[in-house]
C-alpha cells in the first residue's frame, strides 16, 4: 500500500468545498489514515515548496498557504500518489478537465485547491511536516474486500 500527503488548501477551506473534496477520495477506495486541520506557518510553507525556492511564484506561493487553515490528510491505497493526482487534475483549473477537483472546481492560475504528493520520496517528507507516526492509524476498512481482488495488490 502507498500513502500519499493531499493538502486541502485556504481556497478550498474558504469556499467551503472540504467535504465535497473528501468524499470524492473516499468515493474513490482510497482510505483516509489521517486528518486535521492546521494553520501552515512560513516555516513548514517553506519545507512544503522546498523544491519551488528559487521560482518566481515562491513567494506568492507561501503567501497562499500560510493565508488562512488548511485541511491535511495522510490517504493509503494501491498507488495512491498517481491515483490522488489524476483525480486533481492538471495544476491550474482553466486547464483541468471536467471530472477532476480542479476542472470542476476551481478557475484561477493561483489558487488551485489541493496538493498531492508527486513521488513516494515527496509523499515521505511531505507527511512527516504535519503528521507523526502515531497519528497515523492502521485499521481495517470492512468494504476492503470489496475494494481489492487478490490480483489488485
Ligand atoms: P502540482 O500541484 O500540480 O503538483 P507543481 O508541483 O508543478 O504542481 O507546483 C507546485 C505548486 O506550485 C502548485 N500547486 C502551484 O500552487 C504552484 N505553482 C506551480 N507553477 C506555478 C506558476 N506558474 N504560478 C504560480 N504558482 C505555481
Amino acid at each position: 500500500m502507498q500513502r500519499t500527503l493531499v493538502v486541502l488548501k485556504p481556497d478550498a477551506v474558504q469556499r467551503q468545498l472540504v467535504g465535497r473534496i473528501i468524499q470524492r477520495f473516499e468515493t474513490k477506495g482510497l482510505k483516509l489514515v489521517g486528518l486535521r486541520m492546521v494553520q501552515v506557518t512560513p516555516a513548514q510553507a517553506g519545507e512544503m515548496y522546498l523544491p519551488h525556492k528559487d521560482k518566481d511564484f515562491y513567494q506568492p506561493l507561501v503567501k497562499f498557504i500560510t493565508a488562512s487553515p488548511v485541511v491535511v490528510m495522510v490517504l493509503e491505497g494501491v498507488g495512491a500518489i498517481g491515483v490522488a493526482r489524476d483525480m486533481m487534475g492538471p495544476t491550474f483549473g482553466p486547464d483541468a478537465p471536467p471530472g477532476t477537483i480542479r476542472g470542476d472546481f476551481g478557475m484561477s492560475r493561483r489558487y488551485n485547491l489541493i496538493h498531492g504528493s508527486d513521488s513516494p520520496e515527496a509523499a515521505a517528507r511531505e507527511i512527516s511536516l504535519f503528521f507523526e507516526e502515531k497519528d497515523l492509524l492502521e485499521y481495517d476498512l470492512v468494504i476492503e474486500q470489496w475494494e481489492y481482488s487478490e490480483i489488485d495488490q
